[in-house]
């Protein structure tokens, strides 16, 4: 709350005692929205802590809901030996979700969906590629202009603050996510959420965010899956824009990416 990215994280109320249990009390996000639409994207070329890492070396205990999850997407992703165990371990799972989707390449990867009939969408396991994440934000967004730039100024304004958040500088942010929130003539908002693995450097170390991890080095990737977001949400209105602006008369072949990625990746 004295960081300066206070405007981007809900608000936190104190600790709450009931029925001697202890809670954390925060803002209800979605406080006044009747029928909001809710984009969950999960941050970072990695989504487990490296003392995961080290305990699963330790401990090659396998899961057999893992396994179950991971054989509904795509039988030939266990290996015969997993097969025949009928379990993988935590790691081995949380490895192939980030190679099968775009965690690994892209630094971020879409989670889940709301819209606003309360529909929730959830089967983006293999949602990968710019194309497909492209089609998906439009679809989320309407297609509408207003909405794209307004997440586009949002991610803006977080990636400034998080390059002066001395508190980003100085944690790893593991399995951390950013809420997308609009209404239709509504506001449309942008939320740093879900710290449970977001962990304290030692003192005097800090973070780049944009670097490849390498074991020991403790970098997430943050920083690369919101530069990405920033291109592919700039190229989604791009292309947008392209399709609404009212036909000149003239040849407007070259109009569809244009200006795609609006500089932001540069
Ligand atoms: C889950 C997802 C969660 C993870 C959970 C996985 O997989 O990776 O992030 O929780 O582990 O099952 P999926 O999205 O495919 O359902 P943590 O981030 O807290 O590790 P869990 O089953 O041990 O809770």
């Amino acid at each position: 709350m004295e960081d300066v990215l206070r405007p981007f994280v809900p608000a936190y109320y104190g600790v709450v005692e009931k029925d001697s249990e202890q809670f954390i009390q925060m803002e209800d996000l979605l406080t006044g929205l009747r029928s909001p639409c809710i984009m969950d994207c999960k941050m970072g070329t990695r989504t487990y802590l490296e003392e995961e890492l080290a305990k699963s070396r330790l401990k090659l205990n396998t899961r057999k809901d893992l396994y179950l999850k991971m054989n509904k997407v795509d039988p030939n992703a266990p290996t015969e030996a997993e097969h025949r165990q009928g379990g993988v371990t935590k790691l081995r799972y949380m490895q192939w979700r980030e190679t099968m989707s775009s965690t690994a390449t892209l630094g971020f990867r879409i989670e889940g969906i709301t819209m606003d009939n309360g529909v929730v969408h959830k089967d983006f396991k293999q949602t990968k590629s710019r194309e497909q994440i492209l089609e998906t934000l439009v679809r989320f967004t309407d297609g509408e202009t207003g909405i794209l730039e307004s997440y586009l100024q949002r991610l803006r304004a977080i990636k400034e603050a998080l390059l002066q958040s001395p508190f980003f500088q100085s944690h790893e942010l593991i399995g951390s996510s950013l809420l997308f929130i609009h209404q239709r003539q509504g506001p449309v908002n942008i939320w740093m959420i879900d710290f449970g693995k977001t962990t304290g450097l030692p003192e005097g170390q800090s973070l780049r965010h944009d670097l490849a991890w390498e074991e020991g080095n403790r970098e997430d990737g943050y920083l690369l899956g919101l530069e990405n977001l920033l291109g592919l949400f700039s190229e989604a209105l791009s292309r947008q824009a392209a399709q609404s602006a009212p036909p000149t008369g003239q040849d407007l072949g070259g109009a569809e990416g244009g200006c795609e990625q609006g500089g932001e990746r540069g």
